[in-house]
């Protein structure tokens, strides 16, 4: 909060006009900076942006190519996270001297209370989903209130709502707890979490960072600024993790789905357990859970030892741990029609996700998959597949890379259908289908060129299986 009393008559430039854009933009114009929003899409009008927030009513708006006169009147930029970082524009404004900062770096500057940030390639979102649930059942009732000190919990970042857009409201006993992406951490400065959290790193958005140790990298970015009163906690499976643990300041807390530590949280059989100077402590039985599969149990390993570092008590945290549901969008169950259960993974944006949800799977499976092009390698999704998918449904600009995958590993090229649409796909599915098969729409690919984000994508899905005939 310190630093954003020196920003007084800084100029700022806000990069891209969507849901980060436009709440960067609302939090310094409500501070009184002076703002530039600039979308690099020349398709969109000045009124529909402007109709997104009455705050821009008398904001520069730019779109289309970005005029040097542009740069030159400005001394910040707050990139949104899909603008790559060397990006020619981005380029051009470190030319010219301008500081370069993320959406989440200029939040971070008016936090007022205490951060609690995931990041991983996968379950990041269910993560920072239970932590919140967590946080803000410790922050609920007068008695516990006391206990944890907590005024109130916010829920931040990459799950969809922007950090800028709620930063306003925290005070020195709140908690943000945030879920961060590879894109937000590569332009964080200051960012400073009291406990973070990486859950693992699997390739992801190579398109974007071009290799595995740049996306790593980015990963680590959640650490970087923290001291040694605060806390990482790692995926002690993770080699590249446990090598990373030796290279922080902050105290390295490890959680295993595979073995007992000495210190952190572990799996032991079906018992979750956390481990602590030398006393071990059952947080949950498996058994008491909503969620499912061992991924998911790294996941509550994660958020109960967050919250723990953060100083819950395990007997709060269990009673938020045994009510907490499945996120939208991750193997969602949807409906089951003629006996053929739908299940929506929309949100299986990469391969490594697609393999977890089709191990979930009990049944002879019908799969919707392909999207966006990220240039991954689908070949481990393949092999997952354990003669469990009776057809491979595929759409988007994969299709074909994902095609000649299957074949190429001796997936039946008879049980491929390349289709158009999601309706083409679900309808093929669903004709498709017999009693006790399950359909599951797990893309291992981004949304982007066919709708908006996989929270669209989806949602329609789920509209449609809902509205097939029995
Ligand atoms: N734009 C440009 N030039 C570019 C790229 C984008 O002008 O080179 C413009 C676009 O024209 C568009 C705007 O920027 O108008 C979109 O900005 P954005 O892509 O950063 O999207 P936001 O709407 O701001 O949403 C972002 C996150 N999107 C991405 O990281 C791509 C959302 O994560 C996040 O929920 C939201 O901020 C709130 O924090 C979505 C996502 O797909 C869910 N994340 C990736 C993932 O989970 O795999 C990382």
């Amino acid at each position: 909060m310190e630093r954003a009393l020196q920003l007084e008559g800084k100029k700022f430039l806000v990069f891209g006009a969507g849901l980060s854009g436009i709440a960067a933009a609302e939090l310094l114009i409500s501070h009184g900076f002076s703002v530039i929003l600039y979308d690099g899409n020349d398709k969109q009008r000045q009124e529909d942006i402007r109709k997104k927030s009455p705050m821009l009513k008398d904001t520069e708006i730019v779109l289309g190519a970005l005029p040097e006169t542009v740069i030159a009147d400005c001394d910040i930029a707050v990139l949104s996270p899909g603008v790559p970082t060397d990006l020619a524009e981005v380029e051009q404004m470190r030319g010219k001297g301008m500081e370069i900062w993320g959406e989440i770096e200029l939040a971070y500057i008016f936090e007022r209370g205490k951060v609690l940030a995931v990041t991983g390639t996968n379950g990041k979102t269910t993560t920072t989903a239970l932590l919140g649930e967590i946080m803000k059942h410790a922050a609920s009732g007068t008695e516990t209130a006391k206990d944890t000190g907590i005024s109130k919990v916010e829920v931040v970042g990459n799950i969809g709502i922007p950090y800028t857009s709620v930063v306003g409201n925290t005070d020195g006993r709140s908690v943000t707890v945030a879920e961060i992406s590879s894109f937000q951490l590569e332009t964080v400065q200051t960012f400073c979490p009291q406990v973070s959290a990486i859950l693992n790193i699997t390739p992801d958005h190579l398109n974007r960072h071009h290799t595995m140790e740049a996306y790593a990298q980015a990963k680590m970015q959640i650490a970087a600024n923290q001291g040694s009163g605060q806390f990482c906690v790692l995926n002690y499976e993770d080699p590249m993790l446990r090598e990373f643990a030796a290279t922080i300041k902050a105290q390295p807390v490890f959680f295993s789905s595979r073995q007992k530590l000495p210190q952190g949280m572990y799996l032991e059989g079906e018992e979750i357990v956390w481990a602590w100077d030398g006393t071990a402590t059952s947080v949950c039985h498996t058994g008491q859970l909503q969620l499912i599969g061992r991924h998911n149990y790294e996941n509550v390993m994660a958020a109960a030892a967050m919250a723990i570092l953060y100083g819950v008590s395990i007997e709060k945290i269990r009673e938020a741990l045994v009510r907490f549901t499945a996120v939208a969008h991750r193997i969602e169950y949807v409906v089951t029609k003629r006996g053929v259960r739908f299940y929506n993974d929309s949100k299986g944006t990469n391969p490594d996700a697609a393999i977890q949800a089709i191990r979930a799977m009990k049944w002879p499976t019908l799969l919707i998959g392909g999207g966006y092009d990220k240039d991954s390698e689908y070949e481990e999704w393949i092999e997952s597949f354990d003669g469990k998918v009776k057809k491979f449904v595929l759409l988007g600009a994969t299709r074909e890379k994902i095609r000649e995958t299957a074949v190429r590993l001796g997936y039946p090229e008879e049980n491929i259908i390349l289709v158009e649409s999601l309706r083409e796909a679900v309808d093929t599915c669903y004709g498709h289908a017999a009693s006790g098969d399950a359909v599951l729409l797990s893309p291992a690919c981004a949304s982007w060129g066919m709708f908006e984000n996989y929270e669209q994508r989806g949602d329609m899905f789920k509209e449609m299986v809902k509205a097939l005939k029995e």
